[in-house]
């Protein structure tokens, strides 16, 4: 759809509220109205079809099968084991009888279909979640740090994350009366939307709060994102991060992947200021003709940071203070069992891309409905589509490890090996309207072929960061891998190398629109040079870069390594 249509729906929609409702009634099809499909995003949900059906489907002249993901707006990722069980209930009433976690800290249901479309949305919001301004061109799902270990500071930084996810959230009443049934009351449709305007944002906008040393949230590929820094253990402000994003179009050099700048410091009180600066600088000065340039990290190229910066400023009345040191350690999840300085404890749980159902193999969802049963702290989601079993007091840990383990859940040996554990591969097929390539459902074969190459050369520990996405759009990150595959076309891969496992580094397309075996000898011939060859503990995608395998991508240094400063 072209940048322009996208722009007139949003102007013309009554604010978000299109002609929803009549679309939702319609009993011909299971499908919305165009224009409704877009305006569906910001509520929350996309209709999609199943693509495992549609020759099928073609071939008896139906129409596809029409059905619907829906998102939830979940910042950080936290919910109650109150709100787990409902959460769980809706998946088998509504949806494919599983959740998915994804890569944002959200949960994801595929498969609902229009006529329990509100049903399921009331349901969700029963549960005191909602799904507003999960997707579309606004703010979405704001990420924050995982784990709670330096749990003052932690818990600090998350209020502060979903002080902001409230502040940027839509003013328009259309959620609440289209699927909650709120009356329509003189003036709906004319809100005023201070910090969007008529037409909301060019393009989708993220948000990311990391708590170094670790970079769970890969803050470097938000467009607007919080590094807190720590004094004492306590939160003294943030490090701003702008300009990051990971989508980009195959063979189409105006759009690539780009890490964030960190530009300066700020107190936490003028938190709230500036992302609103940030926001609205994004709102007017981002590309609205041409929506494949519109997110914000082409405005920054094309306006330039001694634009952007002293706009923020100007806008936000705060004068960025010099960027505070900081040191990221890794990207990943900690998994199994931390104590928090409360003297709580957290399990990070690993589940193959986020993915939690009952399968021949392991009853993840049911064994989760029983520790929610039974938990009494939080459940977190990861950014890498794991698990936080969170706030659990010594004294519980025997029961909820029990239960763990007696749903294949446990935190022991079938976490799988290194390289299972921090691998994350996007939705793509059946359900994703935009995959060229399977990559959930190829994770667990991929990963089972790989692994034997690495424990042949002796690498079977190895925390090499993998990532997979059914095409170039990136929901996986994977342009911060060590090693990623990029779906290209049905079990074709762009082979992508030489990220860093910090999240600070793109990695560099190594080898175009391959096929798995090419892939799986590319990679043989590497590891083996790697175990060879390899510093002490450097890792994967480092060795690549120092050996010369692998060199920077073409374009200006400030777009690749995150540690650039532009004060
Ligand atoms: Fe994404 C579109 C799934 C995180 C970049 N993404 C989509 C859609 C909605 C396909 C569509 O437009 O029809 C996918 C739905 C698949 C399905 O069947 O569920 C989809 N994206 C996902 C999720 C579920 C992947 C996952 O396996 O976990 C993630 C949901 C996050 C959430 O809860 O909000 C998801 N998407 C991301 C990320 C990672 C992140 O944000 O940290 C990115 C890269 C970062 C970025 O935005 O630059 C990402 N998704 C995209 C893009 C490319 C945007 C761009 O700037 O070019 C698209 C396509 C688009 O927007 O046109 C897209
Ligand atoms: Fe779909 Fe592509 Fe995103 Fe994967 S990366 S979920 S294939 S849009």
């Amino acid at each position: 759809m072209s940048s322009h249509s996208v722009e007139d729906i949003k102007s013309e929609s009554n604010r978000l509220r299109g002609s929803l409702l009549d679309s939702l009634a319609d009993p011909v099809t299971g499908a919305l109205r165009e224009s409704d499909q877009t305006l569906i995003k910001y509520h929350g949900s996309y209709q999609q079809d199943d693509r495992d059906l549609r020759d099928e489907r073609r071939r008896q002249k139906l129409e596809p099968a029409y059905q619907f993901m829906i998102r939830t707006r979940t910042p950080g990722g936290v919910v109650t084991p109150e709100q787990w069980l409902k959460l769980d209930a809706i998946a088998t009433q509504y949806a494919n009888h599983s959740l998915r976690i994804t890569t944002r800290q959200a949960f994801q249901y595929h498969g609902v279909i229009k006529r329990e479309l509100k049903a399921t949305m009331q349901a969700i919001n029963a549960a005191l979640i909602d799904t507003l301004a999960a997707c579309g061109d606004v703010n979405r799902n704001v990420l924050v740090a995982a784990n709670p270990l330096e749990s003052r500071a932690h818990a600090e930084v998350q209020a502060w994350a979903a002080k902001l996810s409230e502040h940027l959230l839509p003013n328009t009443r259309a959620y609440y009366e289209i699927w909650l049934d709120e009356e329509r009351v003189a003036g709906s449709g004319e809100e005023e939307e201070p910090i969007y305007g008529a037409t909301y944002l060019p393009r989708k906008f993220k948000v990311g709060f990391a708590v170094p040393p670790v970079n769970d949230v890969d803050v470097f590929a938000n467009d607007l994102g919080f590094i807190a820094v720590l004094e004492d253990g306590a939160l003294a402000g943030f490090n701003l991060v702008i300009g990051g994003g990971m989508g980009a179009t195959h063979g189409d050099a105006e759009t690539y992947p780009r890490v964030g700048n960190v530009v300066g410091f700020i107190t936490p009180e003028q938190l709230l200021d500036v992302a609103t600066a940030v926001v609205t600088t994004q709102r007017d000065l981002g590309n609205r003709v041409l929506r494949k340039r519109a997110r914000f990290k082409y405005t920054i190229d094309d306006h330039g940071l001694d634009t952007v910066v002293p706009e923020i400023q100007r806008r936000s009345g705060v004068t960025l203070a010099p960027v505070r040191p900081f040191r990221f350690e890794h990207n990943g999840d900690r998994y199994g069992w931390v104590e928090g300085e409360d003297g709580r404890w957290h399990l990070t749980l690993h589940l193959y891309a986020g993915r939690i159902a009952d399968t021949a193999h392991a009853t993840h969802l049911t064994g989760l409905r029983e520790i929610a049963n039974v938990h009494r702290g939080e459940f977190r989601m990861t950014a890498n589509q794991n698990l936080v079993i969170a706030g659990v007091p010594a004294s519980e840990r025997e029961r909820i490890d029990a239960l763990a383990k007696a749903h294949g859940l446990d935190a022991g040996e079938r976490l799988g090996t290194a390289l299972q554990r921090a691998a994350v591969a996007c939705v793509a097929l059946p359900t994703c309207g935009l995959a060229m390539a399977e990559a959930e459902r190829y994770l667990p074969d991929f990963t089972g072929r790989l692994q034997p190459l690495l424990d042949r050369h002796g690498l079977r520990d190895a925390p090499i960061v993998l990532r997979i996405s059914g095409c170039p759009n990136g929901c996986s990150r994977p342009y911060l891998a060590e090693i990623a595959l990029v779906g290209k076309a049905p079990g074709r891969y762009n082979l992508m190398l030489g990220g860093d496992a910090r999240g600070q580094r793109l990695n560099t397309l190594y080898r175009e629109n391959i096929d798995e075996a090419a892939i799986l000898d590319t990679l043989d011939e590497l590891f083996a040079r790697y175990a060879a060859e390899r510093d002490g503990s450097e890792g994967f995608g480092d060795f690549l870069h120092r050996s010369g395998v692998v060199a920077l991508p073409a374009y200006p240094t400030h777009r690749q390594i995150a540690l650039e400063l532009h004060a």
